[in-house]
């Protein structure tokens, strides 16, 4: 980067900070962003002149809301939940619900600001937006987790709509917190409308919706490999997580001919020397999302798999890693570490897993490196899928929605080789941040000033 554009970059980074006191997660989504963006900017004066990148760093507006329930015990519990709608420049808020104890504004903020250019690169009419609560999903039953849902709806029902703002699933919310939650809907609003996306199949959901992130990532990564003549068959791979996201991409992969690793969650990592089969991915299916147990299980039901508590994957040796658990689970150490034992290519199924010194690493070492905004689109994109089956009331067949999938992500990583092409080199999270950033920016400029 040149010295006059690092010294913008810092000057908007220092005022970004000033305003947004204390929110580490954001400052990092959106520095991420300015590297790319702040020298595209410096290049196209109306962008400048119309601070675009003020503009988009400012959430439309934020809710912030107490919900109130009662645990088993018959005790009354409070927690605190956000709904954050970033930017509704070129379609309805669109982006998930978190419920993780860790859930804060900042992480929120990130989330959202991210959501913006993913939703913007799928070629869908979707905004950015984000929201969740700090309530912890583990060890609840399933009538607190209901009851907790419910309460939420009552307060997040006056702030979403079909044309407003499209909640989803995030960590801690899938098909049966989408349930309850579009459930209440019903009964407080008297009108069915596709508000909230993952839905069951039975009222308005869209097949493909749960595998669509894991499978997407996947084909990202299978187009990046094609790029420079190679492909997944054949490949090792290590991937964190062991929930939606990371589920499904190790299935595509085992279906496209790689040997999965490892998977993880909160507590370890686990290590199969043979590589993950069919039986045992459907042993880690039923584990997570029917008994929600811990990964550690897998190594005392199978023998070839062997649990490490406390430590995440990225020391096993592989041509492909596939971040899929959480933000900042992949830091400069692991990055080296990777790169070292000759990574190929590294796929972003979660949001911003990869620390910014990670990311840094990666890119000088020339590792294929598809950022989450690209690479994890396929998840919001199939939940656009789904709200235009819900709009045309009818359903598209399975084959219909893999194959719009996957036109979408192969458009991604065009959009990303057209802006991020570095003489024959392709920097994926310039690409996807220009991509991305071009369609709202002109959107923006086109509104005038407000
Ligand atoms: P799930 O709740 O289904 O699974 C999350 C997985 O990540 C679990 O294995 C969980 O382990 C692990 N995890 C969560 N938090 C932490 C943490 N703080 N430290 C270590 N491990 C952690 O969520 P998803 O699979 O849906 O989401 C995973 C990632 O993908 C997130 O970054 C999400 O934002 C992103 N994403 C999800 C999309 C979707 O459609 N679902 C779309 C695009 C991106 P444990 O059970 O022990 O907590
Ligand atoms: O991060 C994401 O893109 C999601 N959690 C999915 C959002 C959605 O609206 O499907």
């Amino acid at each position: 980067m040149r010295s006059d554009t690092r010294a913008e970059v810092q000057r908007f980074m220092r005022g970004l900070v000033r305003r947004n006191e204390g929110e580490l997660e954001f400052h990092q989504a959106v520095q991420e962003v300015a590297e790319s963006i702040v020298p595209f900017i410096l290049d196209h004066q109306a962008y400048r002149d119309a601070r675009i990148l003020e503009r988009l760093t400012e959430p439309d507006r934020v809710v912030i809301f107490r919900v109130v329930w009662e645990d088993d015990q018959h005790r009354v519990r409070v927690n605190r939940a956000w709904r954050v709608q970033f930017n509704n420049c070129i379609g309805p808020y669109k982006g998930g619900l978190r419920f993780h104890p860790s859930v804060n504004l900042s992480i929120l903020k990130f989330l959202g600001f991210e959501q913006i250019f993913k939703n913007s690169l799928t070629g869908l009419p979707m905004g950015g937006g984000k929201g969740g609560s700090n309530f912890d999903p583990k060890g609840k039953s399933s009538r607190e987790v209901e009851r907790f849902c419910k309460s939420m709806m009552i307060e997040l029902h006056r702030h979403i709509g079909e044309d407003t703002d499209v909640p989803a699933g995030d960590i801690g919310v899938g098909a049966r917190e989408i349930s309850y939650l579009f459930g209440q809907y019903l009964r407080l609003e008297n009108r069915y409308a596709g508000i909230l996306t993952g839905k069951g199949l039975s009222f308005g959901g869209s097949l493909v919706r749960t595998e669509a992130t894991g499978y997407g990532c996947v084909y990202f990564c299978e187009n990046m490999l094609n790029h420079v003549g190679e492909s997944l068959k054949g490949k090792s791979v290590s991937i964190s997580g062991s929930g939606n996201v990371a589920i499904y991409a190790a299935q595509k992969c085992i279906t496209l001919g790689a040997k999965v690793l490892t998977l993880s969650d909160s507590s370890g990592f686990i290590h199969i020397e043979g590589g993950l089969d069919r039986d045992m991915l459907e042993f880690v299916r039923e584990l997570k999302e029917v008994r929600r147990g811990r990964i550690s299980e897998v190594a005392e039901q199978f023998d070839q798999v062997t649990f490490h508590p406390d430590a995440r994957p990225w020391k096993v040796p592989v041509d492909i890693a596939l971040p899929c658990a959480t933000q900042n689970e992949l830091g400069a150490e692991d990055a080296k570490m990777l790169v070292g034992n000759g990574v190929r290519a590294v796929c972003e199924g979660a949001n911003m897993p990869t620390e910014l010194a990670g990311a840094h690493i990666f890119l000088d070492a020339k590792v294929l490196f598809g950022p989450g905004k690209a690479a994890n689109a396929g998840g919001v994109a199939v939940s656009g899928l789904e709200q235009s089956q819900n709009a045309l009331r009818l359903s598209w067949s399975a084959s219909e929605v893999d194959s719009r999938l996957q036109t979408i992500m192969h458009e991604i990583h065009r959009t990303c080789v057209s802006f991020g092409d570095e003489g024959g080199f392709v920097n994926y999270v310039k690409g996807a941040n220009i991509g991305g950033f071009r369609k709202v920016a002109d959107a923006m400029l086109a509104y005038g000033i407000y």
